[in-house]
């Protein structure tokens, strides 16, 4: 290359060389105008691949000025790379800054669930009345579950069918709340006044009103001298304080074996008020079993059924909530949609 040219090349690339490295932005354009300078291709390199064939004074002269245009680009680019790496880390500070003086986010309370809240009010309703809270395990003997409550071996409730046993003999999640009145008279003599709220499991098709894992509260009293007359006496009390007194409670004739005579309670329906309706079907919602202790069933724990009655009922409380808070299909109670739990918060 002839020397002149030479020297008119490095002259040009040095003021290119400014301007591209005072235009990156960024370090990946820098890294672009690195190689634009001084990559294989470019044209101060190829001056000094020509340097070799100049004589003596033009090479030492063009050498020197090769070297100084290497220097000078060399340390522009690092001063450029120093710069932008400095800009990028105060965009990272800038963008990662928390200000402190800013009012925190405070986390959303949950509220109690509508069924933990029926459960509440029902349980303080009985123990305002006398009763003490009493509790059994949900895993249960045949004993508790069904013997002892006159359940005779063919009853269907003891098939598969209809109750979900575990895998060891003899024992299956308690199919109604009605185990922890044996239990309760075997631990204790009379009077007994107890109520036990509790999960129960039965083998269930799934709709509007069942399901297969559900809540029931038990009443038990036993005592000298009570009757029928007390045992509707305290289902008509619980259902004003629970429902208010527009609702009617009936107690009609029905069947269970650990009572005599038995019946099943119902309040008069909350949409049609007791007329009719596709919630209801005949104006009432049944709320729950009921009936006098059957002398056999106070005989097998012990008690002297000459001398004691009793009157139990057990109440559905997926039930009780429905009519408590108007809900018309029950798997809204345990479907987790916070949508409709959130109506809840701040009810009693
Ligand atoms: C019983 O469970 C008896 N132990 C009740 C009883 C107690 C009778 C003491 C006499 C003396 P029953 O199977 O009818 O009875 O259930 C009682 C209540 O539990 C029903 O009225 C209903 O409110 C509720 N219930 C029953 N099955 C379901 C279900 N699959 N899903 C939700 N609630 C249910």
């Amino acid at each position: 290359m002839d020397p002149n040219e030479a020297a008119r090349t490095l002259e040009r690339e040095l003021e290119r060389g400014r301007e591209l490295i005072a235009a990156a932005g960024t370090l990946e354009a820098l890294d672009g105008a690195k190689i634009a300078l001084l990559g294989r291709k470019a044209p101060i390199p190829a001056v000094q691949s020509s340097i070799g064939s100049l004589p003596g004074d033009a090479r030492r002269e063009l050498g020197r000025r090769t070297n100084v245009a290497f220097a000078e680009l060399r340390s522009a680019l690092e001063a450029r790379r120093a710069e932008l790496e400095e800009g990028a880390e105060d965009e990272l500070l800038r963008a990662d800054a928390v200000d402190v003086t800013l009012p925190g986010r405070r986390p959303r309370p949950g509220s109690l669930h509508p069924l933990t809240l029926v459960q509440e009010r029902m349980v303080e309703i009985f123990t305002r009345m006398g009763y003490r809270v009493a509790e059994g395990p949900e895993i249960e003997d045949e004993w508790h579950n069904f013997e002892a409550l006159n359940i005779p071996p063919d009853h269907p409730a003891r098939t598969m069918k209809d109750s979900l046993y575990v895998d060891v003999p003899g024992l299956l999640l308690r199919t109604e709340t009605s185990a922890v009145q044996i239990r309760t008279m075997e631990s204790q003599d009379p009077p007994v006044y107890v109520v036990v709220p509790g999960r129960v499991y039965r083998r269930e098709a799934v709709d509007a009103t069942h399901l297969s894992v559900f809540h029931q509260l038990e009443c038990l009293a036993v005592d000298e001298g009570l009757s029928l007359a007390d045992l509707k006496g305290t289902l008509e009390a619980f259902a004003h304080e629970m429902f208010g007194p527009q609702i009617q409670a009936r107690i009609t004739p029905d069947y269970f074996p650990f009572v005599e005579p038995g019946a099943q309670m119902a309040v008069s329906c909350f949409i049609c008020n007791g007329v009719g309706c596709r919630v209801c079907g005949n104006g009432w919602l049944e709320q729950g079993g009921a009936g006098m202790v059957h002398p056999t069933v106070l005989e097998n724990c012990g008690y002297d059924a000459e001398r004691y009655t009793g009157f139990a009922f057990g109440l559905g409380i997926e039930r009780v909530a429905m009519v408590r808070y108007g809900v018309n299909d029950m798997r809204l109670l345990v479907e987790g949609d916070v949508r409709f739990l959130e109506q809840f918060e701040g009810v009693a």
